[in-house]
């Protein structure tokens, strides 16, 4: 990780850091190809909810850095866009964003699915992960869905992928192995300060958090592509202190006229879902009661538009 970049980004990070007698710090980047469980990961790692995830590719589009201290260690993870193949200038920018990461971490995590045939999505992301400067640890994951055969099996098969510091597997979902993958990744970290605040989880703003809680709901509620082709904008929020209650207004944008109905629905009906849904989890994110207004509107082709990427905080 460039630190002068990471400061820039950060000016929190590392004021008045202590660096006690013994205390590590460093970074960890989970990358692999979409789906691998690289964002399950790193909230089981955080033993709470920080990135969103689905079961759809392409879901997380910001690369973003959560903080777990602990009071021997400080281990910074770095979530990824999975690297694919891609289709347009968002896939470009996931790309980048992604390979970028890889660069100048202390430990690199290849995340492998271990209920799927390694095929050439995960070969070509290892091909990048060969040359990170960091040590490299390859992570079987999703084991409650496979036999003891099948990790073996793919434990065998994951072994050429790289020259391996370590190979190890766990469930994020039922939370086996997570700990022991910690602890090994944290052996790899060298002496360092606190480059987070104990009280700092994450760089992303909560704005950012926000729509990111709102597009999850979007892709767990409507089919196709169309979920991939909307964004979302918070507008405004605001803390009502009296009644403990925070109002926040968000928009999400479609990229042609003809997808708002397919977001609205009959009467509202499938928003109006969306709504119940994403306010339930920003309740338990913010710790108030929310009041959400969801609207839909159209930027044309926005997915071809640099710019438009840049200011939903998409990628770098
Ligand atoms: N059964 C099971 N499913 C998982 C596990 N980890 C992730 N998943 C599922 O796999 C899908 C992709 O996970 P996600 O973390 O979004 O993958 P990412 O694209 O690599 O960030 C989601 O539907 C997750 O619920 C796991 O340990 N066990
Ligand atoms: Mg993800």
């Amino acid at each position: 990780m460039d630190l002068d970049a990471f400061f820039a980004e950060n000016p929190m990070g590392g004021v008045g850091a202590v660096s006690p007698q013994g205390f590590k710090s460093g970074f960890v980047a989970l990358v692999g190809r979409p789906n691998a469980g690289k964002s399950t990961l790193l909230n089981a790692m955080m033993g709470k909810k920080i990135a969103i995830t689905s079961n759809t590719a392409q879901t997380t589009r910001h690369r973003f850095r959560a903080a777990l201290t602990t009071e021997d260690f400080q281990l910074v993870i770095v979530d990824t866009p999975g690297i694919h193949k891609p289709h347009d200038a968002l896939g470009e920018e996931l790309n980048v964003s992604a390979e970028n990461a890889i660069g100048d971490v202390d430990v690199v995590a290849l995340l492998v699915d271990t209920t799927k045939p390694i095929g050439r999505g995960d070969e070509w992301v290892a091909a990048r992960v060969r040359e990170a400067r960091g040590a490299k640890v390859c992570v079987l994951t999703k084991t409650d869905r496979a036999t003891p055969e099948q990790v073996r099996h793919q434990l065998e098969a994951a072994r050429s992928l790289a020259d391996w510091d370590a190979i190890t597997s766990l469930s994020a979902q039922e939370g086996t192995g997570v700990a022991a993958f910690i602890d090994l990744v944290a052996g790899h970290l060298p002496a360092g300060p606190k480059w987070f605040p104990d009280d700092m989880d994450t760089d992303l703003s909560e704005e950012v958090m926000v729509a990111e809680f709102i597009r999850e709901k979007v892709l767990l509620n409507y089919r196709d592509e169309v979920p991939h082709a909307i964004g979302v904008g918070v507008e405004q929020m605001e803390y009502v202190r009296k009644k403990d209650l925070m109002r926040i207004f968000a928009v999400i944008y479609v990229e042609r006229e003809s997808q708002k109905g397919i977001i609205i629905g009959q009467g509202g009906r499938a928003v109006r879902q969306v709504g119940i849904e994403a306010r339930c989890d920003l309740e338990q994110l913010l710790g108030c009661r929310v009041f959400l207004d969801l609207s839909v509107k159209c930027k044309k082709d926005w997915r071809r538009d640099a710019n438009q990427i840049r200011r939903f905080g998409y990628g770098e």
